[in-house]
């Protein structure tokens, strides 16, 4: 059951789709104070309740004992003091006496404190003008299914696009791609993409392509697709300003740039200096900046990574003005402790301020609307004008797009990465945490920069990465520039490394599979253990664990020089441990606490008991997603009795999703597997 809560004049944000009429009553299940400029609700948590969602914020699975803030933040350290990412996810469940979700829709800053200033206590702070809704259900997944209706249906990937990824922000021109593809050829480890950074461009501009660079951009292109590479190019939020520039000349003509106090165009500075943002909010100037990715879909490019959609500010012109007046003002003067440190806040303050967030405007229908109280919304609205333009060029197919900010209800247009984490071990683990928060809130197709953005990887963190990262839809390796090679054949011996991504490309058929159920039956493809196991107060408590579709567990392990690790069975398992996709080893575990060595090159999951999963019989041929096609399949089952498996296969491409023939049931029963835990497809 679903109740929707109205406070004053919210802003049409574009997050929900199901009509809901509105709960007149005052009474939430949650007390309210409806003050001048804000709501604020509390819920008092029992010791035992926990707390999931928000999505992409820092910290555990079970969110209570720290305060999050929604205000999409360009912030590359990912630590867990820090209160803002880049993504706006304002919806929680309680799992408690009672189970229900809460979403509040306002695209401002809204503060979730989730027992920081006082343990017991669940606060909700929001601008006035703000919708509630208030989900309850018999289960956690009921809860989560009800969100997800009402939220719309996730956003589909092209079925290359579940194959590996490589990108690096460096990566300057036809040379540098090649020699990535040819790293890869040469070690016989399959490639789907390679990604452009900002180097693509022609002096950081948006679609364009540096003729120096990329000479004959779309031959280049074309012959990459032959070998079943995709390029993928990054589309950043700020458009350069710079006379005879046509997107910028069109921006300024039409009025399509958001607009300062005084009405004239908003001028900040990202990577090329100087920009204006197209307004997004706007619906005649989104769908102008949409129709522009046709530029480069024209030259054969068929997904996009939207960047820097916070939007993320180095500086604004006029605060720069002042502030550089006020350090011309320190001129040889003796600065001491005070002025000393005040002078660099100052500069440091130039970027992502909230001032210049309070200081430009939006033109939503005609309405003139301050960006901080809609700030949340810019990457959702960049990331739907691409959407949107898609299917106009190309209805039928479907288009690879994934942004760095993001609001509910964008996961209908793309998907996200989880922007620029470190080459640390914590973060791999909280990677694996953000993953079930991200499924909550409708975000399926996501996963992190594997390896590691910032900083150097080394071999062992990303070997382990990786053992996590084959179960995320996006499989993408990334990393910054300056930072350590981190290319898997950058490490000596490429061995393991192959053998970890074949094992990928052999989950595929299973992974896809629960993939497509996930997004067409609002569904959650990873998912904490208490989902699954409501009953058990132990499995509600397992922070690093996770459910991989229906039939498997994972238990990555994410600590340095770690031998194995320490996993929670909720229920006897068949643990499967691989080396290579040919080479498994079985065992069958019972309910309980287990420690298991998983050795550096291994991949290690569980299998449900009477549940099975089906794997993809590589041959040395198969270099991508297309070739998986023509291998044959073999089941790994742990059924003691009987299983059913519902295996999804199309076209990978086209939008047919729904056409009956691509489901098919596959029955087993205990003689299937009478010779152990693997049956051959014949
Ligand atoms: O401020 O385009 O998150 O993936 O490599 C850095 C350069 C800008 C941030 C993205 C990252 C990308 C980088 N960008």
């Amino acid at each position: 059951m679903i109740q929707k809560y109205v406070f004053g004049k919210p802003i049409e944000t574009g997050a929900v789709v199901q009509e809901i009429p509105e709960t007149k009553s005052e009474i939430l299940v949650m007390n309210q104070n409806v003050m001048e400029d804000k709501v604020v609700l509390f819920c008092k948590m029992e010791e035992e309740d926990i707390i999931y969602g928000l999505g992409e914020q820092v910290r555990g699975i079970n969110k209570r004992g720290f305060s999050y803030i929604s205000d999409a933040t360009d912030d590359p350290i990912h630590t867990e003091g820090k209160h803002s990412l880049y993504g706006a996810h304002n919806f929680l469940i309680v799992n408690g006496r009672k189970i229900f979700g809460i979403f509040v829709d306002n695209p401002g800053k809204v503060v979730f404190d989730v027992g920081e200033t006082s343990m017991e206590t669940l606060t909700i702070t929001t601008g006035k003008d703000c919708v509630i809704y208030i989900i309850e259900g018999e289960s956690l997944k009921e809860v989560v299914k009800q969100f997800r209706q009402l939220i719309g249906r996730s956003y589909i990937a092209p079925k290359w696009a579940f194959g590996y990824q490589q990108s690096r922000w460096g990566y300057e021109n036809e040379k540098d791609i090649r020699e990535v593809v040819s790293g890869y050829q040469e070690n016989g480890i399959p490639l789907e993409a390679v990604y452009l950074d900002i180097d693509y461009m022609e002096g950081y501009k948006d679609f364009t392509v540096d003729k120096e660079k990329f000479p004959k951009f779309s031959e280049f292109v074309e012959e990459l697709k032959e070998q079943q590479i995709h390029l993928v190019p990054i589309i950043d939020a700020g458009v350069k300003v710079e006379e005879g520039y046509s997107i910028y000349e069109e921006g300024i003509a039409n009025d399509y740039f958001c607009k300062d106090e005084e009405g004239e165009n908003f001028t900040a500075a990202v990577w090329p200096g100087k920009v204006h943002f197209p307004d997004v909010l706007n619906a005649k100037a989104r769908e102008w900046f949409g129709g522009k990715y046709r530029y480069l879909m024209e030259q054969g490019i068929d997904g996009f990574w939207n960047d820097m959609n916070e939007p993320a500010i180095f500086y604004s012109e006029k605060n720069l003005k002042k502030v550089i007046e006020e350090i011309s003002a320190m001129k040889d003067k003796n600065l001491d402790i005070h002025s000393f440190f005040y002078l660099k806040d100052l500069v440091c303050s130039l970027s992502n301020s909230s001032k210049d967030y309070a200081s430009f405007y939006h033109n939503m229908n005609g309405r003139k609307i301050c960006h901080k109280d809609v700030h949340n919304l810019y990457g959702f609205y960049m990331t739907k004008a691409a959407a949107k333009a898609f299917e106009k060029i190309d209805p039928e197919k479907r288009v690879l797009l994934f942004s760095r900010s993001s609001y509910i209800g964008m996961h209908r247009y793309g998907g996200i990465w989880t922007g620029d984490n470190h080459a640390w071990w914590q973060q791999l683990l909280m990677s694996i945490q953000q993953m079930p928060s991200l499924n909550m809130c409708g975000i399926l197709y996501t996963g992190s920069d594997i390896g590691g953005f910032g900083g150097d990887t080394t071999k062992d963190l990303l070997l382990r990465w990786l053992e996590f990262g084959i179960f995320t839809p996006l499989m993408r390796n990334h990393s910054a520039a300056g930072t350590r090679k981190q290319e898997v054949y950058q490490f000596g011996d490429t061995t393991d490394f192959r053998n970890i991504i074949r094992i990928r490309y052999a989950l595929i058929p299973y992974l896809y599979s629960e993939f497509m159920k996930a997004a067409l039956e609002d569904e959650m493809y990873f998912r904490p253990l208490a989902f699954d196991y409501p009953e058990d107060k132990q499995a509600k408590r397992v922070e690093d664990q996770l459910m991989v579709g229906e039939s498997i567990m994972i238990a990555p392990v994410y600590t340095q020089n770690a031998v194995g690790r320490y996993v929670y069975l909720p229920e006897e398992m068949l643990m499967v441990c691989m080396t290579s996709p040919e080479e498994k080893r079985f065992e069958v575990l019972e309910k309980g606490h287990h420690y298991i060595s998983v050795s550096l090159n291994e991949v290690v999951f569980f299998v449900k008991k009477n549940h099975v999963l089906l794997l993809a019989a590589l041959n040395e041929k198969v270099k991508t997603t297309a070739d998986l096609e023509q291998a044959s399949y073999e089941w790994i089952g742990y059924v003691p009795e009987k299983a059913e498996y519902l295996f999804y296969q199309d076209d990978g491409i086209s939008k047919k999703y729904l056409s009956k023939k691509n489901w098919k049931v596959c029955k087993f029963t205990k003689e299937d597997f009478s010779n152990g835990y693997l049956k051959k497809e014949n």
